[in-house]
C-alpha cells in the first residue's frame, strides 16, 4: 500500500454537491477528495457506518467535531475534534474522502474558517473570545475571509430608528440585512487587531471600497467609543477622516456611539434624529452615515433619508445620491 502525503492546500478544496432539500447537516461539510485528515489518539472511530450522511450526522451531534474521514468499503467513520488542532490532510487512496465541517463549530472569525478551506459565503458560528459566547456572523469568503458586521442592500431592515439596545444586541438576519450588534463587535475587535473594509454601491450599481488600518470599539460602559485607523486605500476615497483633516467636526475616530434614544454626539442637536442617521459615531455630525434611513430611489432627500459617504455622495453638485448597498467587514490586521 502506498500512501502519498500532501497538504490539501496544494490541491485546494473541491466542492461536492451533496445538498438535498432539508438536508442541512450534509450541507455543513466541504469535501477533500480522496484525502484523509490526520488524527491522533483522541480521534473517535465509529464502525458499521453505512453512509457518509450518517457519518456527518454523528459529527453534527458532537459539539467539538470539526472534521470527518469516511471509508465506504469498510464502513468506518472517523470523527476529529477541535483538540486535534490541525487541518492537514493527506492523499490516501484507501479512504474515500475527508470532510471539513465548516458550519456550527466555533472558529475565531471568518478568516480562520477561510484559512481552513471553508470558502462559501454564508453564515457561520464564530467565537473570537473563548470566555464569551459564540455568535453567528455572515462571512465574505470570496473576498478572502472577512467577518461582516453590517450589511444593507434592499432596505428591508430599518436602521435609522433602532434603539440603543437594538444596536447593542444586533438586529436583522445575518443572511440578509443586519447589524451584528455592538457587544459582539466589541468582543470581536478586542480579541485581536482588525482592519475594516467598507463596500459601497452607488445607484448606478457600481461598487467602491475603502479600507482602514484599524477598527475597534469599547464596551457599553465606554459607550462603544470608536477607534479607527488611517485610510489604507480603495476606490471610494476616504470619508471617515480619522484625524479630521478634510472637514472639521465630522470625525468618527474617538466618538461615542449614539442612537435615536441616546445622544452622545458633540453637538447641541441629536445627529441621529436630525439626519435620520441611525446608530453611529457622530461628532457634529458625520458625512459617512452608513446606517442612515434607506432611500429606495437612490436619492438623498436631505435630513429625511440617505446612506451617505462624502466622497461618493456629496461631492457632486445638485441632487445627491444615497448608497444602495453597503457592507462593513473586518479582517485581522496583517
Ligand atoms: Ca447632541
Amino acid at each position: 500500500m502506498i500512501i502519498t502525503k500532501f497538504f490539501c492546500i496544494i490541491f485546494g478544496t473541491l466542492q461536492f454537491n451533496v445538498y438535498e432539500a432539508n438536508d442541512i447537516i450534509t450541507h455543513e461539510f466541504e469535501i477533500q477528495k480522496f484525502k484523509r485528515y490526520e488524527a491522533s489518539a483522541e480521534l473517535m472511530t465509529l464502525y458499521g457506518i453505512r453512509s457518509m450522511k450518517i457519518c456527518f450526522a454523528k459529527c453534527a451531534k458532537e459539539a467539538n467535531c470539526v472534521r470527518v474521514n469516511y471509508q465506504k468499503s469498510a464502513k468506518i467513520c472517523e470523527l476529529i475534534d477541535l483538540s486535534e488542532g490541525t487541518s492537514t490532510c493527506s492523499v490516501d487512496t484507501e479512504w474515500n474522502h475527508g470532510y471539513l465541517r465548516c458550519k456550527n463549530h466555533n472558529n475565531k472569525d471568518c478568516q480562520t474558517l477561510r484559512e481552513n478551506d471553508c470558502w462559501k459565503n454564508g453564515v457561520y458560528l464564530i467565537q473570537p473570545d473563548p470566555n464569551q459566547p459564540a455568535f453567528n456572523v455572515y462571512c465574505d469568503m470570496q473576498d478572502g475571509g472577512w467577518t461582516v458586521i453590517q450589511r444593507r442592500y434592499d432596505g428591508s431592515a430599518p436602521f435609522y430608528n433602532k434603539t440603543w439596545n437594538e444596536y447593542k444586541n444586533g438586529f436583522g438576519d445575518p443572511n440578509n440585512e443586519h447589524w451584528l450588534g455592538n457587544n459582539n463587535i466589541h468582543v470581536l475587535t478586542t480579541s485581536a487587531s482588525y482592519e475594516i473594509k467598507f463596500d459601497l454601491m452607488t445607484p448606478n450599481n457600481t461598487w467602491y471600497d475603502a479600507t482602514y488600518s484599524h477598527f475597534s470599539i469599547q464596551d457599553e460602559s465606554g459607550d462603544y467609543e470608536l477607534s479607527i485607523g488611517s485610510y489604507i486605500g480603495g476606490t471610494a476615497g476616504d470619508s471617515i477622516w480619522p484625524n479630521g483633516a478634510m472637514t472639521t467636526n465630522t470625525r468618527l475616530n474617538g466618538m461615542k456611539f449614539s442612537t435615536t434614544d441616546v445622544d452622545n454626539d458633540l453637538t447641541s442637536i441629536s445627529c441621529v434624529n436630525h439626519f435620520n442617521g441611525g446608530g453611529w459615531w457622530y461628532e457634529s455630525c458625520a458625512y459617512a452615515r452608513l446606517n442612515g434611513k434607506y432611500s429606495p430611489d437612490g436619492i438623498y432627500h436631505q435630513n429625511q433619508d440617505g446612506v451617505t459617504w462624502y466622497q461618493l455622495t456629496h461631492i457632486q453638485v445638485g441632487d445627491k445620491p444615497s448608497l444602495m448597498a453597503t457592507t462593513m467587514k473586518l479582517r485581522r490586521s496583517p
